[in-house]
């Protein structure tokens, strides 16, 4: 994958290219990540990248012709590449990250790492300019109804989404493939050493080796925990019948 990162702040962006899993799929060639700092196509003084809204009141938004100037360059660069790698048709998707975008989700992450290139708009201030969002974004994402204080952190967590979907960033090349939300279920709950914490134990199936055993139980704590915290989640799904039987079985257990 190639991702064009259209920030003010490209060094936050160590947080992920430094440091464990996504710092190794960095390193390698599973991902390259270029840097577009609006900063860098002013042509000002004093390199101004924020710019008064109009209407007034408080606050800025980020200054446009620079804005859009490192969009279009990001972009550009991906085309150029794809064209050096003789590839076909070349989509470049372009993403802002902002409270006002679709909420983000595993369906939308797997459509995304199956692109081959991909342009993420860190936002600064109060934001960018409607028509820009109108001219260079295909589409808005949000993490959840909350606010940042840029787009940075959200496009991290996106790319580090991302990544882990990659063949051959996980070790285990199955790992995501038995994530959370793979299957849209939440994870049944897991357990470490020691086998007793706290007058707490371990759950003895999990300690019998009967892999059969283990497989129904996690299902069934996967399919009761989703139930229990996220019920919005199993609503979204056709459950088979032997799924049906283990959250009836979970549902009796938890009653009494
Ligand atoms: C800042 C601000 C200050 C005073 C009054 C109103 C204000 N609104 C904002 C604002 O929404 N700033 C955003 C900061 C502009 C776009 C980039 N920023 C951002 C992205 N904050 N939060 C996100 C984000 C992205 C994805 N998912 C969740 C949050």
């Amino acid at each position: 994958m190639h991702i064009g990162i259209v920030t003010l702040f490209p060094e936050m962006f160590t947080a992920l290219t430094d440091y464990g899993v996504s710092g190794r799929a960095c390193r390698s060639s599973v991902v390259q990540l270029d840097f577009w700092n609006p900063r860098d196509f002013t042509e000002d003084r004093h390199r101004t990248v924020d710019d008064h809204p109009y209407g007034g009141g408080p606050g800025m938004l980020m200054k446009t012709e620079p804005l859009v100037a490192a969009i279009r360059q990001a972009r550009q660069r991906l085309l150029d590449n794809g064209r050096e790698k003789k590839e076909q048709s070349i989509e470049v998707r372009t993403v802002y990250l902002s409270p006002q975008g679709k909420p983000l989700n595993h369906t939308k992450v797997v459509e995304l790492s199956r692109l081959g290139s991909l342009v993420l708009i860190c936002g600064r201030y109060q934001g960018i300019d409607a028509r820009v969002i109108e001219k260079e974004v295909d589409e808005e994402i949000s993490l959840g109804d909350f606010v940042l204080s840029g787009g940075e952190i959200a496009a991290m967590a996106v790319v580090d989404a991302l990544l882990r979907l990659q063949p051959g960033v996980l070790g285990d090349e199955d790992c995501s493939r038995h994530d959370s939300f793979t299957e849209g279920l939440l994870h049944c709950p897991q357990y470490t050493r020691p086998q007793e914490f706290e007058a707490l134990e371990v759950p003895p199936v999990l300690l019998s080796g009967d892999h059969a055993a283990i497989a129904a139980w996690s299902n069934k704590q996967s399919l009761g925990n989703t139930w229990l915290k996220r019920p919005d989640l199993l609503a979204d799904l056709e459950l088979t019948d032997e799924q049906k039987g283990l959250l009836n079985q979970f549902r009796d257990d938890f009653q009494s």
